[in-house]
């Protein structure tokens, strides 16, 4: 039998293979990555591996996947069902900052803390939004639902063999080599040509649209290898002759501790593509849809943790926007030295980041007793606090990366008005809960400050 999460890391690593042999560049990116982890290791020690072990570091990627229809993307949910992964998060990119595309999104991905230690491979996945009369009018929005209600994106016995999965959690071995070809296979780039003058007509309203609903399958559009030292692999990549976009998303490099996350990427490559000229003509064009992108990963910030942060990236646009000489980065950074919290302890003493915590392999066992409240358990050395990893994404991040890798050419993708769409919308398309992911960090640090109160037998802490 193969069990859930065989089966997940399995699926990481051969959809890693088959992207690393459809875009070279992401090769060069998980080598150089995985150079810059072996790197900060050595340089590092024990400290490199704070936030996941080197194990699940390298192993580490998150993908994302675009569909077209509520259909498509409940089916979406059973396929990573069976992989243990369950939608997190609501991102409404249709809102986010300057750049708002018409999709709203979740993440599938592990949820228990043991689960994500094992193999944590999460996938983006939006749902194109074209209930609004301002993207496309009554007539391209009936041509459109008729496509996409005519294509048929995962195999019936793929998704059988997800539900058997899913309810099981393990496949036997037979099944399970035919569920992750077929799985595979579903997120591959199609062969199959694409209409030239359909794919056309949506291109002008959105580049989005068109990556979407021009197309008779879904593919990865891109896969991302987790680095420990982000500015390190930046320069790296770029002393290869990839051409990365010149930021950073995310927190700026400090002397702090890290927090969420940090993306970069290199920008989508033409490709060749077959394509049916409205003549029946079969041609060779090229189509820019997918895209290398890089991430580190820093700790959890709570509710507070987010506000603060929030507040500090409209701060630095204010900054910058008065001080247009001055590089972005060191405003970032001049900023969050003077109002984020330079340590851990500090983070936790705030409120800030979510911690696990766990009895001080060190505490006193002179009969002593426990002092009361958190902040004196761990500086007194009777508890340990170990962060928290953020497992989600940022959807004002997530909103660069889309815009960054666009070509442009869709007229409409600034377009913000739109219905309200929240995650308990989603969760009825979806007909499962979109979980959130505060509660989620919120159950695993509790669970843990449980535990530690009955291990020094306290009533609570
Ligand atoms: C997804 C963009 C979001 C991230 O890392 O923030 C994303 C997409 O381009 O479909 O993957
Ligand atoms: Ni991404």
């Amino acid at each position: 039998m193969i069990s859930q999460w065989r089966l997940r890391a399995a699926f990481a690593e051969r959809l890693s293979r088959m992207y690393g042999r459809e875009v070279p560049s992401y090769t060069t990116l998980v080598d150089v990555s995985r150079e810059v982890n072996e790197d900060v290791l050595r340089a590092r020690g024990a400290d490199a591996e704070r936030l996941g072990s080197i194990g699940r570091v390298t192993a580490e990627r998150h993908g994302a996947i675009r569909v077209g229809t509520p259909r498509e993307l409940r089916q979406v949910a059973r396929v990573f069902g069976a992989l243990g992964m369950h939608p997190v998060g609501f991102y409404d990119l249709r809102e986010a900052a300057a750049s708002a595309v018409p999709v709203v999104s979740t993440a599938f991905r592990p949820v228990d803390g043991e689960e994500l230690a094992r193999n944590p491979f999460r996938v983006f996945t939006s749902l194109l939004t074209p209930a609004h009369p301002r993207f496309f009018d009554a007539d391209l929005r009936a041509r459109l639902e008729a496509f996409l209600a005519a294509r048929e994106l995962f195999p019936p016995e793929l998704l059988a063999l997800a539900d058997r999965a899913a309810a099981e959690r393990e496949l036997p071995e037979e099944q399970a080599e035919r569920f992750l070809r077929l799985a595979v296979a579903a997120f591959e780039l199609s062969a199959e040509p694409v209409d030239q003058a359909w794919y056309e007509t949506l291109e002008r309203i959105s580049a989005v649209a068109a990556d979407i609903g021009g197309v008779r399958s879904t593919h990865i559009n891109h896969l991302t290898p987790r680095v420990l030292d982000i500015d390190e692999l930046h320069r790296r990549m770029t002393e290869r002759g990839i051409e990365m976009i010149d930021t950073i998303q995310g927190p700026p490099a400090w002397k702090g501790p890290d927090v969420l996350l940090r993306q970069t990427s290199f920008r989508a490559l033409a490709e060749p593509r077959a394509m049916r000229t409205p003549d029946g003509d079969v041609v060779t064009g090229a189509l820019r849809v997918r895209f290398g992108e890089v991430e580190a990963r820093g700790i959890a910030l709570t509710r507070q943790g987010r506000a603060l942060y929030d507040g500090l990236l409209d701060r630095v646009a204010e900054q910058a926007a008065q001080n247009p000489g001055e590089a972005r980065g060191d405003i970032a950074r001049a900023v969050w030295e003077r109002h984020m919290p330079g340590s851990e302890q500090e983070l936790a003493a705030e409120g800030l980041a979510y911690f696990t915590y766990r009895p001080g392999p060190d505490r006193p066992r002179d009969g002593s007793r426990p002092p009361a409240g958190l902040g004196a358990l761990v500086r007194q050395g009777w508890v340990c606090a170990e962060p928290l990893v953020h497992e989600d994404f940022l959807p004002r991040s997530a909103a660069g990366i889309f815009q960054s890798n666009l070509s442009g050419r869709g007229s409409r993708d600034n377009d913000r008005q739109g219905a309200v769409h929240d995650a308990d919308w989603l969760s009825g398309v979806i007909g499962r809960d979109v979980l959130d992911p505060f509660v989620l960090y919120e159950r695993q640090q509790n669970r843990s400050l449980e535990e530690v109160a009955r291990a020094l037998g306290l009533t609570g802490i």
